[in-house]
C-alpha cells in the first residue's frame, strides 16, 4: 500500500531526513520517501498504516500533516 503524505514546515536536507525517519518508525511502515520540493512523503507499507499514525509521527518530529491520500 501506498500513501502520500503532505507536510508543512520541512524547510531543509535536515529536515528532511528527521520526517523519513520518524515515517520509518511508524508500525507497519516499510519504506518512507520524502520529497523536500513537493513537500510530501511517499510511505509504502504491506498493511495498512492508520493515518492517525502517520500523522502523530510527523507531529512528534516538530511538523505538520496537511493531509493524505492513498494512491
Ligand atoms: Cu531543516
Amino acid at each position: 500500500m501506498k500513501k502520500v503524505v503532505s507536510i508543512e514546515g520541512m524547510t531543509c536536507g535536515h529536515c528532511q531526513r528527521h520526517v523519513a525517519e520518524a515515517l520509518r518508525d511508524v508500525a507497519g511502515v516499510k519504506s518512507a520517501v520524502v520529497d523536500l520540493a513537493k513537500k510530501n512523503a511517499v510511505v509504502e507499507s504491506d498493511t495498512a498504516v492508520p493515518d492517525e499514525a502517520l500523522k502523530s509521527a510527523v507531529a512528534e518530529a516538530g511538523y505538520t500533516v496537511t493531509g493524505i491520500a492513498e494512491n
